[in-house]
């Protein structure tokens, strides 16, 4: 494989799209060794047919907002790849949004899916538009016009999108009732529904659940556990709170979240009805953390800072891509960190991850360790197929040993000779063999 080759050949063809190639160049130096000790891969040119979106669709979404001004803001679909199921992931909202940011996401979603052990391809989807300050009424009005365009190409056998920043349990409900409406069909087209009508237990806290399951198998590695660990969380979506929820029922005292604001620390612990308050401070659609040291005045507020300066034994970003910078980890590694587990994707940069690996500590990426969203996604589907629902433990024991078979699948293609097990590697190989080999299965389409 001539890396510099294709990378450079990539950047001619997607100029300026610095978030996708970030992530290609990532995969592909991971699995560059394999790749090479597997002829076939190159005869079916299998780099260069992983790399493209097999389509994207680029729609535009008018709205009325509540004053009868009128908006318009621009939508998409990646389908990225389907040789192992139907196209899968989640739709994002939000005013960064564009389409490097979402070849990204689409790209790191073929992988991850793979890992998951369930038959579904990689895509994603969202809008610029932001949800910050708009009532509900706009909000409805925003996701009725975003279907109006999308519910053509997907269905419950084809591409099913879920949830992702912005759009979480409200959103989801207004576009599967216009999909419901355009397609006159009752089918899991989307997944994260409400529990009435179709949606699965747990998968609201499966990100961070499954984040935090993951972890735990890290730390076992080393016979670890997280009781009594100090941990630090970014972000106070969905996934920090999931996150921050189930580390507290292991034992360990969380004590930062993050906006776009600056952080929270909180030296007693984010735990019990400070929890629940996430929810209510995400669903304000204020996207401030800062309330919270009014609330909780124990906690400190500071501004325009990360919580990567507080000292903790686990980190676990949780907000978006690229929060977690060079000097970030430096900063983590001399204050001890010893585990780094990504719940959001791809939030540390490049050099950060470099920072750890050197370092050795346990480190492992986004594409494994937030996996337990798509896959309890997946299990929704399982559900609607056999119109089941099944109990909160079943699901629960279901994400758990998915997260157990992932870390399996880590250790196995990153385990070096020292002993040291490099996640991203063996998260990326694991990821793509499974692809790579069904798309020559399948034959050149
Ligand atoms: P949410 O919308 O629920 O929350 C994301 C949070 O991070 C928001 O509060 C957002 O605020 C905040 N945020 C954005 N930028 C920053 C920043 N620079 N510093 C601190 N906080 C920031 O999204 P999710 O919790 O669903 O998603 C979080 C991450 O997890 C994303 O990377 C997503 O792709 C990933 N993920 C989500 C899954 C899911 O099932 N939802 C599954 C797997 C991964 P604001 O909107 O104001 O920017
Ligand atoms: O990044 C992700 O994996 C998600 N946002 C969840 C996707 C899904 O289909 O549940």
């Amino acid at each position: 494989m001539n890396l510099e080759k294709i990378m450079s050949d990539l950047e001619k063809k997607n100029p300026g799209e610095v978030e996708f190639l970030q992530a290609v160049r990532e995969v592909l130096e991971s699995i560059q060794d394999v790749y090479n000790e597997n002829p076939h891969f190159e005869s079916a040119n299998i780099i260069e047919r992983i790399i493209e979106p097999d389509r994207v669709l680029m729609f535009k979404v008018s709205w009325v907002d509540d004053s009868g001004k009128v908006h318009v803001n621009r939508g998409y679909r990646i389908q990225f790849n389907n040789a192992i199921g139907p196209y899968k992931g989640g739709l994002r909202f939000h005013p960064s949004v564009n389409l490097s940011i979402l070849k990204f996401l689409g790209f790191e979603q073929i992988f991850k899916n793979s890992l998951t052990t369930l038959p579904m391809g990689g895509a994603k989807g969202g809008s610029d538009f932001d949800p910050k300050g708009k009532s509900n009424a706009e909000i409805m009005r925003f996701c009725q016009g975003f279907m109006l365009e999308l519910w053509k190409l997907i269905g419950p056998e084809t591409d099913v999108p879920a949830g992702d920043i912005g759009v979480g349990g409200r959103e989801i409900g207004f576009l599967y009732g216009m999909y419901k409406k355009l397609a006159r069909e009752n089918s899991g087209v989307l997944t994260g529904k409400g529990l009435n009508w179709g949606g699965s237990l747990i998968r609201p806290e499966a990100t961070g659940f499954g984040a935090v399951y993951f972890a735990k198998e890290m730390l076992a590695t080393k016979g670890e556990t997280f009781k009594g660990k100090t941990v630090c969380i970014s972000g106070f979506g969905n996934v920090a709170w999931g996150a921050a929820l189930k580390a507290t029922e292991l034992g360990a005292k969380v004590v930062t979240i993050s906006g776009p604001d600056g952080y929270i620390y909180d030296q007693d612990g984010i735990s019990g009805e400070k929890i629940d308050y996430l929810l209510e401070l995400r669903a304000s659609n204020q996207d401030i953390v800062k309330p919270y040291s009014y609330e909780f005045p124990g906690a400190q507020f500071h501004q325009g800072k990360r919580p990567w300066e507080v000292k903790c034994d686990i980190a676990l970003p949780c907000a978006t891509q690229n929060e977690l910078g060079k000097e970030d980890a430096r900063t983590l590694v001399t204050n001890g960190v010893q585990c780094v587990a990504e719940g959001a994707n791809m939030p540390s940069t490049p050099e950060a991850i470099e920072v750890f690996l050197e370092n050795k500590i346990l480190f492992a990426p986004g594409k494994a360790v937030n996996a337990g969203g798509v896959a309890t996604s997946g299990l929704e589907m399982s559900q609607n197929s056999m119109k089941l629902s099944w109990p909160l433990k079943e699901v629960d024991e279901r994400l758990h040993h998915i997260m157990c078979s992932i870390h399996d699948q880590c250790v196995k293609h990153g385990k070096g000779k020292d002993g040291y097990v490099n996640y991203v590697k063996g998260a990326n190989v694991a990821g793509f063999l499974k692809v790579a080999n069904a798309m020559i299965d399948q034959g050149i389409i």
